[in-house]
């Protein structure tokens, strides 16, 4: 198969996500040394001098990166939702520009968040029959039934941050033009996650299920698995999403936090990558310490074991 440009992504964040984003970048890289990689990029916020060193860095691993620019005022009137738990940016909205912004002999863009790692060969999703439907995404079944927008069941709902787009179909069916109404003329029917909810609604049915492997959220990953054999679960995934909590922060609890560090002292910036220490409330920190011992149980069976033997033994 021809490999030219094979690999088409597309990404967008703020000044705020440049580390994640190299960590992202670093694991692109690592797993996708066979693909030619094009790097379709909207940024905010961040200094000419980051631009030149990412540009660096891709064209050292034999990339290509192309730097879009957008009406970032335009965005910036369109509505955030206030989150305590995961603050949200405009930048949520970029995603809904790069089909006009891509030269046109790119049909098909995955679309991946910058909360994510590419743990996997991506080369496969340029030719993946996507049934005729405008996107491929990841059902989200950590949602609530959202009739409250038209969708009848958990099994419709996708995760907005993974998705395939089919460009040709994307701009016949105007979803961007869509979702953008949505957000701008309803945003009380989509306070949570407005593009998210404006993608489901525009893109209703037009939608085709991609395995949760392209999308590894936090509900699918098997928490039982004790880590040391992550390494094997991980070999069948291909993008890593840190939905909720993100792994640079003291009480993300995604049971993969460790793989970003992983990757984060691989890339540019290892220096840069440490876990930051959150201020938990009583309620919030005993969850966390709840989590983290059933985590334990999970790592380390053998001393469980132990322990329920020597509970036994004196007779409890
Ligand atoms: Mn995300």
């Amino acid at each position: 198969m021809n490999k030219k440009k094979n690999v088409q992504l597309a990404l967008a964040f703020d000044d705020k996500y440049i580390t994640p984003f190299y960590v992202l970048l670093a694991s692109l890289f690592i797993n996708n040394k066979q693909n030619d990689v094009v790097i379709h990029t909207i940024v905010s916020g961040i200094a000419d001098k980051d631009k030149d060193d990412i540009i660096a860095y891709v064209q050292a691993n034999s990339g290509e990166i192309i730097f879009y620019d957008i009406d970032l005022d335009y965005v910036s009137k369109l509505i955030v939702p206030e989150k305590e738990e995961n603050p949200l940016t405009g930048a949520m909205y970029y995603r809904l520009f790069f089909p006009f912004l891509v030269p046109s002999e790119v049909q098909r863009l995955l679309y991946i968040d910058v909360d994510t790692l590419v743990v996997g060969d991506l080369a496969g999703l340029a030719t993946l029959d996507l049934g005729g439907k405008t996107v491929g995404a990841v059902t989200d079944r950590d949602m609530p039934v959202r009739s409250d927008i038209g969708i009848d069941s958990v099994e419709q709902y996708f995760n907005s941050g993974v998705l395939l787009i089919d460009i040709a179909k994307w701009k016949a069916q105007r979803i961007s033009e869509k979702a953008l109404k949505i957000i701008s003329e309803e945003p009380d029917l989509i306070k949570g996650y407005p593009d998210q909810d404006a993608l489901n609604m525009a893109l209703r049915n037009d939608w085709y299920r991609l395995e949760a492997k392209y999308n590894v959220m936090r509900l699918y990953v098997p928490n039982e698995v004790p880590k040391r054999r992550f390494e094997e679960f991980l070999k069948d995934q291909k993008i890593i999403h840190y939905n909720g909590k993100k792994p640079w922060f003291s009480d993300c609890e995604h049971r993969l936090r460790h793989v970003y560090q992983q990757y984060a002292r691989l890339s540019p910036r290892p220096a840069a990558v440490a876990v930051a220490p959150v201020v938990l409330t009583e309620e919030k920190r005993k969850m966390l310490r709840k989590a983290r011992a059933v985590e334990f149980y999970f790592d380390h069976p053998e001393l469980v074991a132990v322990w329920r033997r020597l509970k036994a033994l004196v007779g409890r």
